[in-house]
């Protein structure tokens, strides 16, 4: 099965937040890779990740970081692979440095930014299942589902349980 998904991240540390985005791509049926690439402490990784990404066929990059967070948007500059950034919470400021970090790109290096933290991992998941789906009518169909399912959780009315 070939790796549509890279799940790229700047430290080990980060790993508690982006298995949330792999944990969805697991659901959906959607094969992928993790690596930690990190802007600064393996920066010859992260070009070398980047100008293979495409001829390797990866489709998605997420990437996620923390504090001074520049892994996304470098990579963003490596490769025209759509690059989804998950800003992850740090202790210092909460993960605002993250967010501000990936979400201010310069015009012309995109990159799609998330909410910090989980919440956003895991929507990164289902944002590259979005970008995927649009040419696999079979994923789409499993896309549904989970949205449907969901909706379907959600009760009508709070309860004190
Ligand atoms: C960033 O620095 C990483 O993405 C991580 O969120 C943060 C802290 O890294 P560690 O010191 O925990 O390795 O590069």
């Amino acid at each position: 099965m070939a790796i549509d998904v890279g799940i790229i991240m700047g430290s080990q540390s980060d790993w508690a937040t982006m298995k949330e985005a792999a944990a969805i791509l697991d659901e959906l049926g959607i094969a992928y890779e993790t690596k930690i690439v990190s802007a600064h402490r393996t920066p010859d990784r992260l070009w070398s990740y980047g100008k293979t990404a495409a001829s390797r066929g990866l489709k998605v990059i997420i990437a996620g970081a923390g504090g001074a967070a520049h892994l996304p948007g470098m990579m963003a500059s490596k490769t025209r692979i759509p690059v989804i950034g998950v800003p992850v919470q740090t202790k210092a400021l909460s993960g605002v440095d993250s967010l501000y970090s990936i979400v201010q790109m310069p015009k012309g290096f995109p990159v799609a930014t998330m909410a910090i933290g989980t919440a956003g991992a895991a929507n990164a998941g289902l944002m590259a299942a979005g970008i995927l789906a649009i040419s696999d009518p079979a994923l789409a169909a499993r896309l549904d589902a989970w949205r449907d399912a969901l909706s379907a959780s959600i009760p009508e009315e709070p309860s004190d349980d």
